[in-house]
């Protein structure tokens, strides 16, 4: 059960608000209803990232900590979701860019909650927008773009990673149904989603043009979700094992045509990418910034550690490299818009920003000196998110790849 929003107590810098309270802030106002989502409310829709730094703040002092084993705390994850109805559902002309921007301010806060909107917004929502039916996006697009339910996408599986064309699930034609069988790995969001954009084999032997993407309910009986993986980083972010034992699927679940799931999924993953760069960004500025207010306050050989110009020359990389990494995933997102094909431009953005996150993060530990490797301090807990940033959604071997192939074509 996920905790109904009247219960949650809302923090705002040093105001504390419960539900029904409501702010306003500049022109943007945040207001709390009991019972109903959550909204915020610009002048021109999404992307205020003030009013979302301010918001999404909140979830950071116990994202380190929230983990969905036993005791689960899913307060943050809840809070989250509700900010992700005016990304989807207010287009305005440069929604790819301000989503960017609101996936940058939420992973600041908390790169885990980052991602998983991420997921539901990029690798579920997209793909529903962009290929499915009426039909189906009232039944398995609008809930999920409101907020009130949560996607995921099953493209990995154990031999099927960076080589993605090298799928083995099967779904076999019988009647009006497919019937699925196989293993998906890696699952985010798997172990709470509640439908899954999935792709599967329907001819072995067509290699790529054999893909066929279907949207699942996860409650379909077949759809067995194995326990959530332990990871080094991002651990309120849950991710699963997922096994098909003939798992029965209408043929109106097909997304497309069969053979087109290979370009769904790596169409899908062009814009999937611009999430994870803005994720890394996040990730890099509360490094950054934690980094930059401790320099100036702890002191060695009398002054500041800000005043070392060894000091000052990392922190000044630092921010050059998240400004640069901000720019590509901008410049990536604005192309999206413009609906021009847009997958050299993701690739470069995700892999400067994923490699420049880790970078920073590593520096930021290294200002703080012993304290950088304390549970204490949330620069240690950046560190950790940020080295999957560089893996999921195609690893930096991969962006090289996608890079050198529209550099050579
Ligand atoms: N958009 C639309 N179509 C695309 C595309 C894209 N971004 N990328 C490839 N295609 C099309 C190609 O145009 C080609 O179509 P035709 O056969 O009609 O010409 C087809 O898909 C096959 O393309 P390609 O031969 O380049 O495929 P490969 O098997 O060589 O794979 C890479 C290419 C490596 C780039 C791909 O497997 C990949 O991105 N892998 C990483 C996957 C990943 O990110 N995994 C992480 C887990 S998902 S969370």
């Amino acid at each position: 059960m996920r905790a109904p929003i009247s219960d949650l107590p809302l923090v705002l810098d040093d105001v504390s608000l419960q539900a029904g309270a409501t702010v306003i802030l500049s022109r943007l106002s945040l207001t709390i209803t009991p019972g109903a989502p959550t909204l915020i409310v610009g002048p021109n829709g999404a992307g205020k990232t003030s009013l979302l730094r301010l918001c999404m703040g909140l979830a950071a002092p116990s994202a380190g900590r929230v983990t969905w084993g036993g005791r689960t705390d899913r307060a943050p994850l809840r809070r989250a979701i509700l900010f992700q109805r005016p990304v989807m559902l207010r287009r305005t002309t440069a929604a790819n860019v301000a989503y960017a921007l609101a996936i940058e301010e939420i992973s600041r806060g908390c790169a885990s909650v980052g991602v998983t909107l991420s997921v539901n917004n990029s690798l579920y929502c997209d793909p529903l927008l962009k290929y499915g039916t009426d039909a189906q996006k009232e039944r398995w697009l609008k809930p999920f773009a409101a907020g009130e339910k949560l996607g995921c996408f099953g493209l990995t599986e154990p031999q099927a990673g960076s080589d993605a064309a090298e799928q083995r699930t099967t779904a076999v034609r019988r009647g009006d149904k497919y019937v699925v069988n196989g293993t998906k790995n890696w699952i985010t969001n798997g172990p709470v989603a509640d439908a899954m954009v999935l792709f599967t084999m329907t001819d072995l032997s067509k290699g790529t043009k054999g893909i066929t993407a279907f949207v699942v309910d996860t409650g379909t009986p077949g759809f067995l979700r194995q326990k959530s993986d332990e990871k080094l980083g991002i651990c309120a972010s849950p991710s699963c094992t997922i096994f098909f034992e003939n798992m029965e699927v209408p043929v109106a679940n097909r997304l497309g045509q069969e053979g087109e799931g290979f370009k769904i999924a790596m169409s899908t993953l062009d814009g999937g990418r611009i999430g994870i760069a803005a994720q890394a960004i996040g990730i890099g500025m509360a490094a950054f910034e934690e980094a930059r207010d401790y320099a100036k306050l702890r002191k060695t050989f009398d002054v500041p550690i800000a005043q070392h110009q060894a000091i000052q020359f990392m922190l000044a990389d630092m921010i050059t490299e998240l400004e640069a990494a901000r720019l590509l995933t901008l410049r990536a997102a604005s192309l999206k818009d413009s609906g021009a094909r847009h997958s050299r431009e993701s690739s470069m953005a995700k892999l400067y920003a994923s490699e420049a996150a880790n970078r920073v993060a590593d520096k930021a530990v290294q200002i703080h000196g012993g304290m950088g490797y304390s549970k204490e301090l949330d620069v240690e807990r950046h560190f950790r998110d940020a080295r999957i940033t560089e893996i999921y959604e195609g690893t930096s071997e991969i962006q090289r790849l996608v890079i050198s192939n529209a550099l050579l074509k």
